[in-house]
């Protein structure tokens, strides 16, 4: 167990609340039509991404998804750009050009959200191989889903990062579901982390809605890799409360699932009680880390409505072909 202050714990703590509020006000400007395009929710997964980037340093490199709010809020993100580029406003990430999906901000090593499912795990193992041949220390983290673990590009890539023992922790996100497909019905196994023993590497699976355990096997894993001891896998085992994206039906799972899982299996709620418990931070001050969190999304969507659409002779810019 790594010994983390009360301040980094309370930190961890504002990054999941940060996660979720932001989310919270996604959803329901998806649902007042102010959005356009699709959005994938990130609700129930905060642990995974507070966790493994709390042990991140500012030039580390992540790889993302389409379900990548979360990433990019724990990496450091500014939520008020992330929300312009959510609302297709020039003074977003992309210039209002990429929307939910294709957020990156290279200054802070977010290599980039990704619409194709295990698209970022063949990216991490260029960034990680230019690390390895920098000398650089630095490590890259790819975030993919339980989904994504079935594609050739996730095999691929761990082998490669194997063979050249490169610098990269590989995160798998098992929220239970690919769209509308149970894990059960599309993996060959129990735990994706046995996947790990294919190449030669490390593999944990851990309960990801528990954001200490998540640090603190994470640390390890990235400690690994930054001393030039090669990659690992590191499966989260999670759940994803809403549906694949705002507007799914979710006519394949029941509502009772999905009700108890939020009721008793809240990752923030969890991470609320221990902290209450431990003394680490008195309840009252929680309710202002909570009060300060929606004041920060409110600026945040402020800032967002109150800029301004990218005139349309500029859509044509920044195009590569
Ligand atoms: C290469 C590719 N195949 C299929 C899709 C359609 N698709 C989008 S998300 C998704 C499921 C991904 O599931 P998972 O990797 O578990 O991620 P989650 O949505 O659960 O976070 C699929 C099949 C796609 N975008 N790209
Ligand atoms: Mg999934």
């Amino acid at each position: 167990m790594v010994e983390l202050s009360n301040e980094k714990m309370v930190d961890m703590f504002k990054t999941m609340l940060k996660i979720r509020h932001f989310e919270l006000r996604v959803k329901e400007l998806v649902l007042k039509g102010s959005i356009r395009g699709g959005v994938h929710l990130y609700l129930g997964e905060e642990a995974v991404a507070t966790g493994v980037c709390a042990c991140l340093k500012k030039d580390d490199y992540i790889t993302s998804t389409h379900r990548g709010h979360g990433h990019c809020i724990a990496k450091g993100g500014d939520i008020s750009r992330m929300m312009a580029e959510i609302l297709g406003k020039e003074t977003g990430y992309c210039k209002g050009k990429g929307g939910s999906m294709h957020i990156a901000d290279i200054d802070i090593g977010i290599l980039g959200a990704n619409g194709i499912v295990g698209g970022g795990l063949p990216i991490s193992v260029g960034a990680a191989f230019s690390c390895k041949k920098r000398k650089t220390h630095q490590v890259v983290v790819s975030f993919f889903g339980d989904g994504a673990s079935n594609q050739g590009s996730f095999h691929e890539s761990l082998n490669m990062a194997s063979v050249w023992k490169l610098p990269v922790v590989y995160v798998c996100e098992n929220n239970q579901y690919a769209v509308s497909t149970h894990v059960s019905k599309s993996t060959s196994v129990k735990d994706v982390s046995i996947r790990a023993s294919s190449y030669g590497i490390e593999g944990r699976s851990v309960d990801g809605n528990d954001v200490l355990t998540v640090y603190n096997t994470a640390k390890e894993l990235i400690d690994i890799a930054r001393q030039g001891k090669g990659p690992s896998l590191l499966e989260c085992k999670t759940y994803r409360w809403e549906g694949h994206y705002v507007g799914d039906p979710m006519a394949y799972r029941c509502k009772e699932d999905v009700d108890k899982q939020k009721s008793e299996n809240d990752p923030i709620v969890r991470f609320e009680g221990y902290m209450v418990n431990q003394k680490i931070v008195p309840a009252s001050e929680i309710e202002q880390i909570k009060k300060e969190t929606i004041d920060l999304v409110d600026k945040a969507e402020k800032f967002a409505h109150e800029s301004k659409v990218l005139p349309v002779e500029k859509v044509t810019e920044d195009i590569f072909a």
